[in-house]
């Protein structure tokens, strides 16, 4: 009986959601990206109280458990650790008790307009997962432990203490030009040699190891997991290694190091998404010296929000000065260092939800997405103030963005999308290009909705634009070329994954353009799973013509990578 009621309801709410979704336009999220934005938070295996909400339909300890685990690995990405919403909607029993478990199985079963998955239609859930969930969220969200100067002093090792480090470089490479390859599913980096395109070592790192960023001198290479430990790789040593670790929180995405004129490697820094907070540490050790949490109010509607996490994080080469942004309260961050005892924050109102970003060619602005307000923020490092709010097209998402000289509007920054094909062009020169300063002067029109992250580089005539997430595998395989100078000719397409000649079948998604050293050459990662065969397919930049593909046994799962020259000194 009651699977009947559900099944007439369901119908029925199936129907207005889809009206509902042609009137709006609204295409359902696809498969790859549900799983960007919902990937798996390592928050699940937390201990956590259970409440007992007395009002909400009753749970056993096991399903209790069992939901949680869910929740975590599918909705936290979107809903956010206590339910607050994020990019999906606030789920906290307030609002959920009164919906009641039949109308809130229909929005998880068969989603919905603005974005909610079909987890049932989809095979991702059957009925019995998705009647447990639609009776977890009604219940008080548990919340996972914080994690202060003391839990992090536990995880803290030194390995190669700073006195016992080579005094000189104690290798032949040339470290300007090395790669590191986030290998996703093995929680490990490889340091690539990009003269020779060998691989110098694979290190282990934490749990689904995100970024790799560079220390100001280039020789300390710091690499965060999703699980927020931090490794610390010394690029001087004979065979480059890990010397330092550290875990600053319990989910984490950022870290970036000090790299103003006489803070030099001294300090680094890294933002977690729980607890929402970032850490300040010695550049030299890792050793925690400094927490600040994030919760705070947002910046619109003034509403008090206890989970906004940390995004991306930069470090500005105007000022002792690090730019935090806070993704829920839509605020960034100037986080002045020069006395942590006293520490100096000015907080620039910008807009949610904000995610990834770079500087503009000059380094004073930085250009933050946010990505669910389908805007840019460019933020004056010079002034320490908010320089424009940039309408752009659907989810903007950057990386760090491309900077290049265009024909008319002169200096730009620009941002590929994941909601619409589009590539926003925004002016950043506003001494000789006033009229076109931090406004879209152009949109160009790329292969597909998807896109992560573009590329190009001084010396480059040419801007890569990536699509790893586009349901087509042919857009997803392949990346979109634009020639600077003639941007009305439209895009050349290269089969990336394609040329990585792959033995197996799959998803084999080609993701993250990235520049060597001296920009003749451009890196893509083919990013396959963790059972199949990936590569990373190198082009040579002037001819559009493969030069190389790099495969080993051991790279599985690659993903981004980060030329050390290009990455410390910001040029993208
Ligand atoms: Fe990322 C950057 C968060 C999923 C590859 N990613 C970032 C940054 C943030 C972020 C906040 C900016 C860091 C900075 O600059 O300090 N990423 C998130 C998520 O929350 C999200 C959506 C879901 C999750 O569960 O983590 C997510 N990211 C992914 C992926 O699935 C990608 C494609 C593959 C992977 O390795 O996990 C991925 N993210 C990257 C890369 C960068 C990045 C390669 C750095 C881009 C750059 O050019 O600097």
């Amino acid at each position: 009986m009651k699977s009947l009621r559900f099944d007439v309801l369901a119908a029925a709410v199936a129907a207005v959601l889809a009206v509902a979704a042609h009137a709006q336009d609204k295409k359902p999220v696809t498969p790859a990206e549900m799983n960007y934005q919902a990937g798996g938070s390592p928050l699940a295996n937390e201990p956590m109280y259970q409440s007992t909400n007395p009002k909400a339909p009753p749970m056993t300890q096991a399903e209790f458990d069992r939901a949680r685990q869910i929740y975590f690995e599918r909705c936290a990405g979107c809903h956010g650790v206590l339910r607050k919403g994020a990019t999906g909607k606030p789920l906290t029993p307030d609002l959920t008790l009164g919906k009641g478990t039949d109308y809130l199985k229909v929005f998880i079963a068969y989603g919905s307009a603005a974005g909610m998955p079909n987890w049932l239609t989809s095979g991702e859930m059957d009925e019995k997962t998705v009647d447990l969930m639609a009776r977890y969220i009604q219940h008080d969200p548990p919340t996972p432990p914080e994690f202060g100067l003391e839990q992090m002093k536990a995880t803290w090792k030194v390995i190669v203490p700073p006195e016992q480090r080579p005094k000189k470089k104690m290798n032949n490479y040339n470290i300007d030009n090395i790669f590191s390859t986030t290998l996703r599913d093995t929680g490990e980096v490889a340091l690539i040699d990009g003269d020779t395109k060998k691989i110098i070592n694979i290190v282990k790192t934490g749990y689904a190891v995100h970024i790799s960023r560079l220390s100001a001198s280039g020789r300390y290479l710091y690499v965060i997991g999703r699980d927020g430990k931090i490794n610390m790789i010394d690029l001087w040593m004979e065979k480059p290694d890990n010397v330092a670790e550290v875990r600053i929180g319990l989910e984490a995405r950022s870290v970036d190091t000090s790299k103003f004129k006489g803070y030099e490697d001294k300090l680094a820094i890294a933002g977690s998404y729980w607890p929402p907070q970032f850490t300040i540490m010695k550049g030299d050790t890792l050793e925690p010296l400094k927490i600040v949490a994030t919760r705070g109010m947002t910046v619109d509607t003034q509403e008090y929000h206890p989970e906004p996490r940390v995004a991306s994080i930069v470090a500005s080469h105007y000022k002792p000065e690090f730019v935090v942004n806070v993704k829920e309260t839509g605020k960034t961050l100037l986080v002045d260092y020069s006395n942590i005892d006293a520490l100096k924050i000015t907080e620039i109102g910008t807009a949610r939800f904000l995610h990834d970003g770079g500087f503009d060619s000059t380094k004073r602005y930085f250009m933050v997405a946010a990505n669910q307000s389908n805007k840019i923020a460019a933020v004056d490092m010079k002034e320490g103030k908010l320089q424009a709010l940039i309408d752009v097209g659907k989810i903007p998402h950057p990386g760090r963005g491309a900077n290049f000289v265009h024909p008319k509007y002169g200096p730009v920054w620009s941002t590929g999308h994941l909601g619409d094909e589009t590539v926003s062009l925004i002016g950043t020169d506003p001494v000789k290009n006033k009229q076109y300063a931090f406004k879209e002067v152009a949109k160009l029109k790329g292969q597909g909705g998807g896109s992560l992250f573009l590329k190009t580089h001084p010396k480059s005539q040419h801007l890569y634009v990536d699509t790893p997430l586009n349901p087509d595998p042919k857009i997803s395989q392949s990346v979109a070329v634009f020639d600077i100078k003639n941007l009305d000719k439209g895009y050349t397409v290269l089969p990336i994954a394609e040329w990585a000649g792959l033995k197996d079948d799959g998803a084999k998604r080609v993701v993250q353009p990235e520049f060597n050293k001296a920009g003749d050459e451009v890196w893509f990662a083919v990013w396959s799973a963790k059972n199949k065969e990936s590569a990373l397919v190198v082009v040579d930049d002037k001819t559009l013509k493969l030069k190389a593909v790099i495969k080993d046994p051991k790279l599985i799962t690659p993903t981004g990578h980060f030329n050390v020259y290009n990455t410390q000194r910001d040029v993208y």
